[in-house]
């Protein structure tokens, strides 16, 4: 507190994206928000911040937000008291489950869950206590294969290689756009910096993508690729490196360095790992892909020499290779590269971090994850206790569930065929929010239960220290406390629960912060011996900076023999599946009624579907366009700007069309999370700024059939005119 004027200055962590920047926040004595700014002395984001940050002020003030519970009724919203809304709920849901079984009750959650240390600590107990197999959530839209993969090839669906950017000497970056996104499935602020710098210290990295993205402008090399063809690029530069190297010495570095790390030392490059794997992709030439993948050979076999010759290299692939009908091939293909060039678990290749939370540290060797039960209309595999989200809307339709609990989601925008869930839950016959807007899906609650958000709550960011391309950890107390009216989304899980839980005519306890988790995991966590406290952290809200990553797999595995299992068979047999697709792609390479491939992309100044409500990130020129390229334009007689309607098995939309030779012929894109103009949404400047959905288009029916994430790469459509 600076007395003289009563300026406070408050430092927190940025919650909104993975990149956990430090804001240094200015408040005066009314409690007005003066400035946000970077926080220059947070060691891992040095003062980093982007243009979102400030609209963590228009969060707090926006006119549309919620704060007190809302009941839906004919004549529309009423405020009712949280007592009130609690209890509504629970003996909804409780009826419900009696009549109909506890998988009549839905679940989705969505991506601010994970951003938010009071919901990760308090909905498992919920989630426990309700019981039900329907749980979905944004994972299956997302990140799924990641933890797929992981599962299988390390034990554990949270052990996730992460690049170490700040040490590479290469890196190949697919289907992500960290310029826009602040990087995904890594947690690395300040990321544009970061790659520059791999530049200035003599290195490169390339990106592969079908726009020539934010990132792809400052990389050293962009190389165009066909959407949903990145796995049979992968299985090229595998190919090659295992043909380049029959015999190289996988003792060299990294993971294969330790004879006690041993998959690959002992069995060897040349052993019976690599001679299965190299006979089952030895027809995936680069020759053979050429044409499929629409880069030149000599291209790929370029790359491949540059991750093998670099003294480190990492190949990292996001979103865009994950959301395709071979994200689990690909993320494994991609750690195969990494693992095969002695770059998994090695400086400057895919390492793993060490959060002072530790995650995993617990969970049991040996553990399936996959497919222990099924959805109800297209049996897609559960996967750690989560359906494929593309099976909600069908589910709900089918009417094996019946009502729904979302939290901080909105499927009806972020999710495949937004169209048909946003019908199904028309249907449901009840419907809860924990969400703080009356939004494209929330308008079909029954009752939304807002929590406190962004500067009302105490942060410690669980999920993203796990993903951190540095060891630190940060501890961040609410900016402003909240009314005596409000509820953070920790007490509204405990409200619920106890009240499933209790006898009827009990007594409801009183909900527990779940702050006490947390001091204990920090004081039993990997640095609680070295002295690190959740005090220690309150009592330095820069945050702390616990070093670079170092190699650690050895003592993490969780396979049940504590090795790397290179070649899991799930993956080795859905190369079938990837060997049928290519001979089609052979075949027809004309798709008769739709001819062009639809890709979603991200704005610097958009977060998903939900801050468009904010007017310094939406305005200017209208961002919600479909990019065409001028070939593809000039052959349909389509001029810039013109307003077009396209097409795709599901669905149509109507768009302007924004000419440009950043995107591939006959590749179009939309950014995805707009189309607010849908009946009763509450969000004022949103629906002014109001776009089209991108998944009005994307097909429910387009899944990674092995994982059963959705697939949105390349998306089949046809502009009408
Ligand atoms: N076609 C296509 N579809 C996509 C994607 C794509 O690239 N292309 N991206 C996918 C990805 S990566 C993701 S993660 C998903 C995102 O999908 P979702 O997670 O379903 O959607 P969001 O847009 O993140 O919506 C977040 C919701 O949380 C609410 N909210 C914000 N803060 C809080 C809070 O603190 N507490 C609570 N309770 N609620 C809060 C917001 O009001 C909003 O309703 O979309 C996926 N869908
Ligand atoms: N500003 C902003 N930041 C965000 C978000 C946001 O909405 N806005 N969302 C957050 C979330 S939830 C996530 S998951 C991350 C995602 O972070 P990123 O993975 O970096 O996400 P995108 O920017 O969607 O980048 C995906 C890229 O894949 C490309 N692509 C599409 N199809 C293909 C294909 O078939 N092959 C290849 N090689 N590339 C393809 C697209 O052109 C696009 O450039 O971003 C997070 N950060
Ligand atoms: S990059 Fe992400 S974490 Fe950093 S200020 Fe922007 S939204 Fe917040
Ligand atoms: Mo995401």
């Amino acid at each position: 507190m600076n007395s003289s004027t009563n300026i406070r200055t408050h430092y927190r962590a940025c919650n909104l994206c993975e990149a956990i920047c430090g804001l240094e926040i200015t408040v005066n004595e009314d409690n007005e928000i003066l400035t946000i700014k970077g926080d220059e002395k947070d060691p891992f984001s040095r003062g980093h911040i982007c243009p979102k940050a400030v609209g963590l002020k228009d969060i707090y003030l926006d006119k549309n937000r919620l704060k007190q519970p809302v009941r839906r009724t004919e004549s529309g919203w009423e405020t009712i008291s949280w007592n009130e809304a609690f209890d509504e709920v629970a003996s909804k849901l409780k009826s419900i489950q009696a009549q109909h079984g506890k998988d009549a009750v839905g679940v989705y959650q969505g991506n601010p869950s994970v951003h938010n240390s009071g919901t990760l600590l308090s909905a498992p107990a919920f989630l426990r206590v309700l019981g039900t197999k329907n749980r979905f959530s944004a994972t299956s839209a997302d990140q799924l294969p990641h933890h797929f993969v992981s599962s299988l090839m390390f034990g554990h669906p949270l052990l996730l290689p992460v690049p170490d950017i700040d040490r590479t000497d290469f890196m190949l970056i697919m289907g992500g756009n960290p310029l826009a996104s602040n990087g995904s499935m890594m947690t690395v602020p300040d990321v544009a910096n970061r790659l520059k710098a791999i530049q200035k210290r003599g290195g490169k990295f390339v990106v592969i993508d079908p726009r020539k993205t934010e990132t792809a402008k400052i990389a050293d090399q962009h190389i165009f690729i066909k959407p949903a063809t990145d796995v049979y690029l992968l299985l090229a530069i595998l190919n090659e490196i295992l043909t380049l190297t029959p015999s190289p010495s996988p003792t060299e570095r990294g993971a294969t360095h330790s004879d006690e790390l041993s998959p690959l030392s002992r069995r060897g490059v040349g052993g019976e790992v690599v001679s299965q794997l190299k006979s089952a992709i030895k027809s995936y030439t680069p020759e053979a892909v050429a044409s499929i993948t629409g880069i030149p050979s000599e291209t790929i076999k370029n790359l491949a020499n540059d991750i093998l010759t670099a003294k480190s290299a990492v190949v990292y692939g996001r979103m865009g290779v994950s959301v395709q009908a071979f994200g689990g091939v690909c993320q494994w293909l991609i750690n195969c590269i990494n693992i095969f060039t002695g770059n998994m678990d090695a400086e400057g290749g895919a390492m793993f971090s060490q959060p002072a939370f530790d995650l995993w540290g617990r969970a049991k060797k040996g553990e399936n994850y996959f497919n222990r039960y099924q959805s109800a209309v297209r049996k897609l595999p559960e996967f750690d206790g989560e359906l494929p989200v593309s099976a909600m809307g069908e589910d709900i339709l089918a009417g094996g569930i019946k009502a729904l609990f979302t939290v901080c989601g909105n499927p009806v925008l972020s999710t495949s065929n937004g169209t048909q869930l946003d019908t199904a839950l028309e249907g449901l016959d009840f419907m809860v929010s924990v969400d703080i807007f009356i939004n494209e899906t929330t308008r079909h609650a029954n009752i939304i239960l807002p929590p406190t958000t962004g500067l009302e709550i105490a942060h410690y960011d669980l999920a993203f220290h796990n993903l951190g391309i540095r060891n630190t950890a940060k501890y961040s107390v609410p900016l402003f406390e909240k009314d005596n009216n409000q509820r953070h989304d920790w007490e509204i899980f405990e409200e619920i629960k106890n009240r499933l839980t209790s006898e009827e005519g009990a007594e409801i306890p009183t909900p527990k912060n779940p702050e006490e988790k947390l001091a204990m995991a920090m004081q039993f966590g990997p640095y609680g011996k070295d002295g690190l406290t959740l005090q220690k952290l309150k009592d330095n809200p820069h945050g702390e900076d616990l070093g670079a990553l170092r190699p650690c797999l050895k003592e993490k595995l969780l396979t049940d023999n504590q090795e790397i299992n290179i070649i899991p068979d799930l993956l080795l047999n859905d190369l079938e599946r990837v060997n049928l697709n290519f001979q089609k792609l052979l075949k027809d390479s004309e798709n008769t009624k739709f001819d062009l491939q639809l890709i979603g992309r991200r704005h610097l100044r958009s977060n998903n579907s939900w801050m468009h409500n904010t007017e310094r990130l939406v305005k200017g020129r209208d961002r919600c366009t479909l990019m065409i390229h001028p070939e593809t334009a000039a052959n349909r007689g389509i001029v810039n700007l013109e307003k077009v309607q396209i097409e795709s098995r599901v669905g149509k939309v109507e768009i302007a069309v924004e000419i440009t030779d950043e995107i591939m012929p006959d590749v179009v894109s939309i950014p995805h999370g707009f189309g607010h103009a849908r009946k009763g949404v509450q969000l004022d400047v949103a629906v002014a700024h109001a776009g089209v959905s991108l998944n009005d288009l994307t097909d429910d029916l387009l899944i990674d059939e092995l994982t059963g994430n959705s697939a949105f790469s390349g998306v089949p459509v046809r502009i009408l005119r």
